[in-house]
């Protein structure tokens, strides 16, 4: 299949990594808009959260624990989670990720 983000997983394209570990890896995103903006997705291709089953629910709170993890790590208090999913959510890479945004203030509702 060609998904970069199962590229960056298998280690076979670089990324700016800062965390991985058997079921995850995060790097920063290529195009931050924030101070902080990095990525935090499941080495297994899933296209989004509109395609996530039930043997997946130990996978996603591990993806949710790394991030709260990876926010303290970066000393983040008020910070952004965000998954687009599909055309209309903005979504331009189809395997699952999760958005960290921080070092700013955001505003809701999002555009
Ligand atoms: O967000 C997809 C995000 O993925 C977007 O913010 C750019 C980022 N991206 C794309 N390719 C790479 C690589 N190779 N490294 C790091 N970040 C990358 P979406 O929610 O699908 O719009």
């Amino acid at each position: 299949m060609d998904c970069v983000f199962c590229k960056i997983a298998a280690g076979e394209i670089p990324t700016d990594k800062i965390y991985e570990d058997e079921y995850i890896i995060a790097f920063n995103d290529l195009d931050p808009q924030a101070p902080i903006h990095f990525l935090v997705i499941p080495k297994k291709h899933i296209t989004s959260l509109a395609t996530l089953d039930e043997s997946d629910s130990e996978l996603i709170a591990k993806i949710m624990l790394a991030i709260k993890k990876l926010a303290a790590d970066n000393n983040l208090e008020g910070y952004r989670v965000v998954t687009n999913i599909g055309e209309d959510g903005g979504q331009t890479v189809p395997h699952l990720h999760f958005h960290v945004l921080g070092g700013r203030a955001f505003h809701w509702p999002a555009g």
